[in-house]
């Protein structure tokens, strides 16, 4: 029995030490530990049958069994730490990353040209101390066109051909509802600027597109004249389109201004360019937000955001700014 005890120890010696040379990952050396030392194990099967010896020779199988199963467990610690090790670095070498190699392209969008001039001319004016304020581009008859001096069958209407969306409702076609919606909400003064997208039944060419854009200014407060008017466009001017320009004010008329101008610039030797309809603001407008006129003073203006970047980047034709094509737009 002690014999056979120690042949069963010898081959599994053997066996162990062939099985344990060809070990080249943790979940083998696992699978090897529970052949071996599992509660099944191979070596684990030869403990019950010590109780069937003699004690003498228990005491030498015993030793004899033990000092395996030792062996064997020591062995499994030495694999276990080399091959976590082994596990360790060859994860690391497949994680690391060269930062000589090129780095990667990633294509990049920019605003739109009618985005980057708008947000300019909004600095602008911020800085003057100006609010930007907005509101519906539906709106009603009234904030469109009668709070704004312009009654029903009044000619001027024929200048605005709007697009109605029911009766009494209509897409602006101007942003100055914004103001008067600002106007009657607050007390003067108000210092505002109100761009935003208008609508005009336009058929299009290089000049018209039936949606566009606008900002307008108001600054209504006791004692403004034109002289205030002329300052803060010459100053936009001379921000927007840089230093050297010419400024032209002439007669013109809009129902919600008197008296109105048209102002035009010029470079020297260059033509006059339209930029803006301009005016003090009218006392009937005053009078229908509930302001009074006796009291105080405006002005306004209006500028297209369209008109604006075309004069300062020499754009011929407006539909371009609509038309999403990227060779026109990646020029910006
Ligand atoms: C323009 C030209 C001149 C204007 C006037 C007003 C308001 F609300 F105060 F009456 N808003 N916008 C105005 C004045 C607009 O656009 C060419």
């Amino acid at each position: 029995m002690l014999q056979e005890i120690e042949k069963r120890a010898r081959e599994i010696e053997k066996e162990w030490e062939s099985n344990a040379k060809e070990i080249s990952d943790l979940k083998g050396l696992e699978e090897l530990r529970v052949r071996f030392l599992g509660r099944k194990g191979l070596l684990t099967q030869l403990f019950p049958l010590l109780k069937e010896l003699p004690p003498e020779e228990k005491a030498t199988a015993g030793r004899l069994l033990n000092s395996l199963r030792e062996k064997i467990q020591g062995e499994i610690e030495r694999l276990k730490a080399e091959l976590t090790e082994r596990e360790r670095e060859e994860r690391l070498r497949a994680e690391a990353y060269d930062f000589t190699l090129p780095g990667m392209w990633r294509p990049l969008g920019k605003l739109h040209p009618l985005t980057q001039v708008r947000l300019e001319i909004e600095r602008i004016f911020m800085e003057m101390g100006f609010e930007v304020a907005s509101g519906p581009e539906v709106e009603t008859d009234y904030y469109n066109f009668e709070a704004l001096n312009i009654p029903e069958d009044h000619p001027a209407r024929d200048e605005w051909d709007s697009f109605y969306i029911s009766d009494g409702v209509l897409l602006r076609t101007h942003t100055s509802p914004v103001q008067i919606r600002v106007m009657k909400s607050r007390k003067p003064p108000v210092r505002i600027i109100c761009p935003g997208r208008c609508y005009r039944r336009d058929t299009p060419d290089a000049t018209h597109f039936p949606v566009f854009h606008q900002v307008e200014l108001l600054w209504v407060e006791k004692g403004l004249t034109m002289a205030h008017l002329k300052w803060v466009i010459e100053e936009f001017v001379r921000q927007f389109f840089g230093p050297g320009y010419e400024m032209r004010f002439s007669a013109d008329f809009f129902p919600f201004t008197e008296p109105s101008a048209q102002v035009h610039i010029r470079r020297k030797g260059g033509p006059w360019l339209e930029i803006m309809g301009a005016g003090m603001v009218d006392p009937a407008v005053f009078e229908e937000v509930g302001y009074d006129p006796e009291e105080v003073t405006g002005f306004a203006f209006g500028l297209g955001i369209e008109r604006m970047a075309m004069l300062k980047y020499g754009i011929d034709d407006i539909r371009l700014f609509f038309q999403n094509d990227l060779r026109f737009l990646k020029q910006f």
